[in-house]
């Protein structure tokens, strides 16, 4: 059997930096374990003369870094993937900002991976691409003569097709994907969307630029139970004992997110002004924690939306804070896995409201959390990918803080019966469809993918 050969933007980091890249190895953690693999990507270093390719072990998997340069970075990371793709899939058309030159950058950038890539690849090897930075991947790879089964995995949304046709290399970039033999989506529904946009019939197998391929949803989870056993165990560790005892018998209101346009932070902070202004018998009695460490703090936008955070926190706090009570505490930092696990154990509220959002694995891993015989409540966003999963979430539109407001109201005034029977629901999904299952059933999918080139 071929080795598994992923390549995504980013390696694993050596060290578990808190909050950071870990998502996509805690992902891949059990395909990993099970076979030989090689990991391909960017290392973050960004030099005039940047890393060359190194590499180190992971157990069975050896990892490959590299460095890129400035203009790299500015063109292909900074540029045309986080203020172009991220945003306009994100259904954030405002933020995006189209250059030509990036464009250039990001598929040089992308032949420098496929470079990367071929130099170590071998006959049997299956190839699974991740994300909006390598969608050019397997085009430079065929082109070279590569014939290998190559999958791709989109962990954002895909656009509706009129959001889409915004871009303006949206033609070329389509046809970059129909270089893979599979291309997942988080849900069903953005495979349709894709599957709209080209032309081709509902799926599996479509037809399109002169090529046959698959597409499908393939909903990514958590390592369930692994994650309530540390939320049971951390509950009472030194983090968990320090937050019970600072929020005393309040009722505990939890947000996490990287500070992202695309997470609704500042609709969601909206929604809880609206809760403490509709809501004047739960002043006092309601405490809202929102973590939320910079991410992309080098793009302008993100600093302008951390500057309208600083102050809408700040407004709130000021409107409502007693000399005993601040409703918000609003934290720019990240904390280690353990300590966010036993924090969702003691909110009564998770408060998930993404403006969209590919999947927002927070949704599942506060739902594996909780306590079975006393858990919280799932505030969801219906444009979280999630959504389509977890049933026994109150759905809110995010763009209304009427909604929000109503939605906290609603979960801390939940009847005992109807908490237990939402969570055991979304309890039983979380455990069935984990990480493993995620990634098993994607790559049996891609392994009888027939990736024909159409006649
Ligand atoms: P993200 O946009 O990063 O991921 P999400 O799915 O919520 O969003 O995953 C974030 C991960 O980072 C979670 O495991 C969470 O616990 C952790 N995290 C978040 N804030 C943290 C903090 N303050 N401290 C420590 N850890 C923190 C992208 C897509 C999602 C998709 C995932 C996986 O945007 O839609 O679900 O990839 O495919």
């Amino acid at each position: 059997m071929g080795r598994l050969v992923v390549v995504s933007n980013r390696i694993p980091v050596a060290t578990a930096r808190v909050g950071a890249t870990g998502g996509l190895a805690v992902a891949l953690a059990d395909v990993l374990a099970r076979q030989d693999a090689l990991w391909i990507g960017w290392n973050g270093d960004v030099a005039e003369d940047p890393d060359p390719p190194s590499s180190r072990r992971m157990r069975r998997t050896e990892i490959v870094g590299f460095g890129l340069t400035p203009q790299m970075h500015a063109g292909f990371y900074a540029g045309f993937s986080n203020a172009v793709l991220w945003p306009l899939f994100h259904y954030r058309l405002g933020l995006v900002e189209y250059r030509r030159e990036d464009y250039a950058v990001y598929n040089e950038v992308n032949e420098r991976f496929a470079r990367i890539v071929r130099e170590r690849l071998a006959p049997d090897d299956t190839l699974w691409v991740h994300d909006y930075h390598l969608i050019p991947l397997a085009r430079i790879l065929r082109r070279q003569g590569v014939t290998n089964r190559i999958g791709f995995f989109l962990h954002i949304p895909w656009p509706a097709a009129e959001v889409f046709r915004s871009l303006p290399v949206h033609r070329d970039l389509a046809e970059a994907l129909a270089h893979y033999d599979l291309v997942g989506f988080q849900t069903a529904s953005h495979a349709h969307q894709f599957a709209d946009y080209l032309g081709s019939g509902e799926g599996p197998s479509v037809e399109a630029f002169g090529r046959r391929f698959e597409i499908g949803g393939f909903p990514i989870g958590i390592d369930t139970q692994q994650f309530a056993e540390m939320a049971s165990k951390s509950a009472s560790g030194e983090a968990g004992a320090r937050l019970a005892e600072s929020t005393g018998n309040r009722a505990l209101v939890i947000g996490v997110d990287r500070l992202d346009h695309s997470k609704g932070l500042p609709n969601r902070i909206a929604g809880f002004a609206n809760f403490l202004a509709r809501n004047p018998d739960w002043h006092g009695r309601v405490q809202y924690l929102q973590i939320a460490p910079v991410s992309r703090g080098e793009v302008a936008n993100y600093r302008a939306l951390r500057r309208e955070l600083d102050g809408m926190a700040g407004r709130l706090n000021g409107k409502y804070a007693e000399f005993d009570w601040t409703p918000l505490r609003y934290i720019n930092r990240g904390y280690p896995r353990k300590a966010l696990a036993a924090f969702y154990r003691q909110a009564r509220i998770g408060l998930v409201t993404p403006l969209r959002d590919g999947m927002n694995l927070v949704a599942k891993e506060y739902v594996a959390a909780q306590q079975a015989s006393d858990p919280g409540v799932l505030v969801l966003s219906e444009f979280a990918g999630a959504a389509a999963e977890l049933s026994g979430a109150l759905k809110v539109n995010p763009y209304d803080a009427d909604a929000i407001g109503d939605a906290i109201a609603q979960g801390l005034a939940m009847p005992f019966e109807e908490r237990i029977a939402r969570w055991k629901a979304d309890y039983a999904t979380v455990e069935a469809n984990t990480a493993g299952v995620w990634a098993r059933g994607y790559l049996a999918t891609l392994e009888a993918a027939r990736g024909l080139i159409a006649a």
